[in-house]
């Protein structure tokens, strides 16, 4: 029998850096869950894998150049709506909040969030360890008086907060910006939603990132990049299950394909098999014919309305919703009670 892998709930990682208020934690992550995903979604009748799975180093860093690029929306205008509202946000959390941020990616609006609402501790979740190093080094030496606790987990499963480190818990302020809601399904989406609430506790709060239904040119648009980069990202799964999983995919002989599925109000990302082939993955094998894809991502697109009724389902009061001028991305404040 192999070795016992379970990552321990908290336990601790090697601090980053020198920043002495920063603390690293290791979540929920089983060792080979990557492995027995693949392995199940390559599976189905429909092939499909997970797109928390985009986010190793070389993936995060692709998803970084998304969001420069100029088709891609949703990254500026959720940072103009930050900016536009950013006193009433920053009184809807409440100062002196806890605020927990699932999926944290670059934190430029976080940065700004930070600063006007001077939390008494940044608790950041990322599935990518490398992604949070980076974001909680740039953190600590701007915000120095900031306490930062980060969880390596995966935020689709339940997953354990550190706890507070103070004497008395602060009111805690759920954050989730950038859209990442729209990777879940709608089933799943009201699991998310209940499990946040029952973090925050009925003191609590959320903040959610929603990107709007729009023109389907401009959807379209967003994830087919003229540059490409868009299908490097998509590309980049099939790279890391062959650099991690001793996988034999021929990246040429896949193409990266999105488009808006209207009726199901998601763009969906895919790769599509352009021949017939047969690709292994450790000890499996995987039988393509041509054309066939592997369906990568969903990312939905609601309605300020179509929103608030999911996150009413899931117990949680819409009390605001912010947007940016040109009506592209909207934020949702729910309270808990
Ligand atoms: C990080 C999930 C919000 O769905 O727009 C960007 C990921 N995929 N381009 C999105 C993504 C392709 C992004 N989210």
């Amino acid at each position: 029998m192999a070795r016992k892998q379970r990552v321990r709930r908290h336990a601790r990682l090697k601090p980053a850096g020198s920043a002495r208020s920063v603390r690293f934690f290791s979540g929920n992550l089983p060792a080979d869950s990557f492995l027995d995903d693949v392995i199940a979604g390559l599976s189905l009748p429909q092939k499909a894998l997970p797109p928390k799975y985009f986010y190793d180093a070389e993936g995060s860093r692709l998803f970084a150049r998304i969001c420069r690029l100029r088709e891609y929306y949703p990254t500026r205008a959720e940072l103009s709506l930050t900016r536009r509202h950013l006193a009433e946000i920053a009184r809807f959390a409440g100062a002196g909040c806890e605020l927990i941020e699932y999926g944290s990616g670059e934190g430029i609006k976080t940065r700004l969030l930070i600063e006007h609402l001077r939390p008494a501790r940044y608790v950041a979740v990322d599935i990518s360890e490398a992604a949070l190093r980076g974001a909680a080094a740039r953190l600590a030496s701007e915000f120095g008086w900031l306490p930062i606790d980060c969880v390596v987990g995966d935020f689709s499963r339940p997953l354990n907060l550190p706890p507070s480190r103070g004497a008395r818990s602060a009111r805690r302020v759920a954050y989730f910006p950038g859209s990442t809601i729209g990777n879940l399904s709608a089933s799943e989406t009201e699991a998310f939603l209940r499990m946040t609430r029952a973090q925050v506790g009925p003191r609590g709060a959320m903040m959610v990132g929603v990107d709007l239904k729009k023109d389907a040119n401009v959807l379209h648009a967003a994830y087919n990049d003229a540059r490409a980069v868009t299908a490097a990202f998509n590309l980049n799964l099939l790279a890391r299950i062959n650099r991690e999983l001793d996988g034999d995919f021929d990246l040429r002989r896949f193409r990266h394909y999105a488009f808006y599925n209207a009726s199901q109000g998601r763009v969906e990302m895919h790769l599509v098999s352009l021949a017939a082939q047969s690709v292994r993955v450790g000890r499996g094998r995987f039988d393509f014919e041509p054309g066939e894809t592997i369906h990568t991502e969903n990312s939905c697109k609601y309605s300020i309305d179509e929103f608030r009724v999911l996150a009413a389902q899931a117990g949680f009061r819409a009390a605001r919703v912010w947007c940016d001028r040109r009506g592209q991305f909207s934020l949702h404040g729910l309270s808990a009670a």
